[in-house]
């Protein structure tokens, strides 16, 4: 372990930028230093742990302030950065912030445990420790002890700090009257960031546990090359993983291996479970080209809608990538423009106003039910309803001979197929090579991968695509939408991944170096095996055609006149998900080298077995 993992402070640097600690220029900052009045304290947690606790109370105020917190595994900040930053917007409000550095992270005492699950809440026992309990103590504390504030607590934060603010609300002190989850997983086996659907997201997963799970503070595996697909490659099936590199010494790479299938594990951890009533206002707050947890703030969001009858279940999506919105402008992401500054749209008009309406009691609720950032019509979007329903009608996109996609279905009654080989020797990669590590500190493509051309892909054999003719009017796709693939294999286990992407005109006069991009605007991977659910994997009969239904999840995009909608199928998206051996063996993680087959995929696009996208088209 000591010769491959190594602490970095540059990496926990990177992280923390990556993560939204945004730092402003160094003449700003010392603006911004003396507007707080900075003490750090260790708090006791109900079993005696204690944690490093980091307030900032505004100097020159005399008002009772609000208290906003952040609880995160990624360092509390000592210095003001966000001040100027992320929180540039709520700062010029008022308020007393507080970081805390979460169980056995940084400086603060006890055990992590990576997503701790909310045992306090499931064993209704209020002598069990997590992070509903510890969010709890914590407040208690800050309300006691921080002089001149107003009694109400704000809880915010992004990905593992925006899961912490979800926990927060599922047993929530009485005086914490907001919750801003953002990015937060819900399911860490269904859609964020370790496994889509059972299949597992290698990289990351390999990547993050190792960083958080070395030491106390960010540690980053050092790979022998620079193009990680080539060692993912090379490192051949996954229970080389253990036997070469780790060794056991990492518990959340074992848990993975322990747990190939959706079981108590997983279950235990993931939100939808708890949310039964809504119990703060919440802000749930998701990119679309989210690269780590899109499904997790969505999820969140749509399983509290049904008990929402107060109404304070909200849901912001906007044109970002994993925590876009706490950075900079956000008029592009990649080579994407959005011809407006949409993050800084989020800060000032969403996020300060709607966080000093619940603390403050200033000004009225001014938000919708949902705020979206359209993307192709690049329009901000209001709904009183998420999905709209009322607005957009239920169509199919049926895949056509000749490589064509239609809203007309197929006629041909015989065995009417495209077909590939998907050969796990020769995976496709997920993003154009190199692949750099997910965080490495010279500069990764992994936070714009979502949004990369996808003519790379486009162009392999074991990539399939179907097109429609040029768009002779705007066709708006709005809400839920899902693959229903009908698909055999010659193997008996099979991963299938749908890409639904835009393709601009060849001649596109707007920007011409955009010409003929593909844009993923909705994707993801079904691990064949759990085609009849998560819980039980089923190998696949060889050659038997199956329908797979491939949840693409929520979008607001605008496929505008002139451009094509395109889908691409394939069976391998590496290293960002692992390998399919392609051969039923009971858990991938024991699987051997030999076990890895190549297979012929067919996708069917008969009247019969009519391959389609199941998509909500706004009227
Ligand atoms: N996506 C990261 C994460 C959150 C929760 C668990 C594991 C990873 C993050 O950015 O915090």
């Amino acid at each position: 372990m000591k010769t491959t993992l190594r602490q970095t402070g540059v990496l926990a640097a990177l992280l923390a930028a990556l993560l939204c600690f945004t730092t402003p220029p160094a003449r700003t900052q010392q603006e911004t230093a003396a507007a707080f009045e900075r003490t750090q304290v260790m708090v006791p947690m109900r079993d005696g742990v204690r944690l490093n606790t980091i307030i900032f109370t505004p100097k020159n105020n005399s008002a009772p302030l609000p208290i906003l917190l952040e609880r995160t595994p990624y360092n509390a900040p000592t210095n003001q950065g966000w001040a100027n930053g992320k929180y540039k917007a709520l700062a010029a409000d008022g308020y007393h912030f507080v970081f805390q550095d979460i169980r056995g992270r940084y400086k603060s005492e006890g055990k992590f445990v990576m997503q701790r699950a909310p045992v306090s809440v499931l064993k209704n026992n209020l002598k069990l420790i997590d992070e509903v309990t510890d969010a709890y103590d914590t407040i208690e504390w800050l309300l006691k002890n921080i002089p001149n504030n107003n009694g109400r607590v704000g809880i915010l934060g992004i990905s593992y700090p925006g899961w912490t603010a979800a926990m927060a609300t599922l047993a929530p002190h009485p005086a914490l009257r907001a919750a801003s989850p953002q990015a937060s997983p819900a399911d860490m086996f269904l859609g964020d960031d370790f496994h889509h659907n059972g299949a597992f997201r290698l990289s990351y997963g390999f990547e993050y546990a190792t960083m958080m799970e070395t030491n106390k503070e960010q540690a980053r595996f050092e790979f022998d090359r620079y193009d990680t697909f080539e060692w993912y490659l090379r490192l051949g099936a996954l229970s080389n993983v253990n036997e070469k590199y780790l060794h056991g010494k990492i518990p959340t790479w074992n848990d993975f291996a322990k747990h190939p299938n959706y079981d108590q594990f997983w279950q235990e951890q993931a939100m939808a479970g708890y949310l039964k009533q809504v119990n703060v206002p919440m802000l749930n707050v998701a990119g679309w080209w989210d690269q780590e947890d899109f499904y997790g703030p969505t999820k969140i969001y749509e399983t509290l809608e049904p008990h929402d009858a107060k109404r304070q279940n909200f849901l912001v999506a906007g044109p970002w990538n994993h925590g876009g919105w706490a950075r900079g402008e956000g008029s592009n992401l990649g080579k994407i423009k959005f011809d407006s500054n949409t993050s800084q749209h989020y800060r000032e008009q969403i996020e300060a106003p709607w966080f000093a309406y619940w603390l403050k009691d200033k000004g009225t609720l001014g938000i919708s039910e949902a705020i979206t950032f359209q993307t192709g019509a690049n329009e901000w979007k209001k709904y009183d309803q998420w999905p709209p329903r009322k607005l957009t009608e239920e169509r199919k996109l049926y895949f056509r001979a000749d490589g064509k996609l239609s809203f007309d279905a197929p006629t041909d009654t015989g065995r009417a197929f495209d077909s590939y080989v998907s050969d796990p020797r020769n995976p496709v990669p997920y993003r154009p090579r190199p692949i750099e590590a997910t965080y490495d500190p010279r500069g990764s493509g992994w936070g714009a991968w979502l949004v990369e051309d996808q003519r790379f892909a486009s162009q392999r054999p074991d990539v399939l695509h179907w097109q429609t003719d040029v768009l002779t009017q705007d066709v708006t796709i709005t809400g839920k939408l899902s693959a229903h693939l009908f698909a055999a294999t010659t193997g008996s286990d099979s991963d299938w991944i749908v890409k639904l992407i835009d393709v601009y005109p060849d001649d596109y006069t707007k920007e011409p170096k955009m010409g003929g991009y593909q844009l993923m605007v909705a994707n993801d991977v079904l691990r064949g095996r759990f085609r009849k659910g998560f819980e039980k994997p089923l190998p696949i009969v060889p050659n038997a055609i199956n329908e797979y239904t491939i949840d693409l999840h929520h979008l607001d995009h605008r496929f505008l006149k002139g451009h094509k909608i395109m889908v691409q199928v394939q069976s391998t998206w590496f290293p960002v998900i692992d390998r399919n051996p392609q051969k039923f063996v009971p858990n991938i993680f024991e699987a051997k080298d030999a076990d890895y087959i190549s297979a012929t995929q067919r996708i069917s696009r008969s009247k019969t077995a009519p391959s389609h996208l199941l998509v909500p088209v706004v009227r």
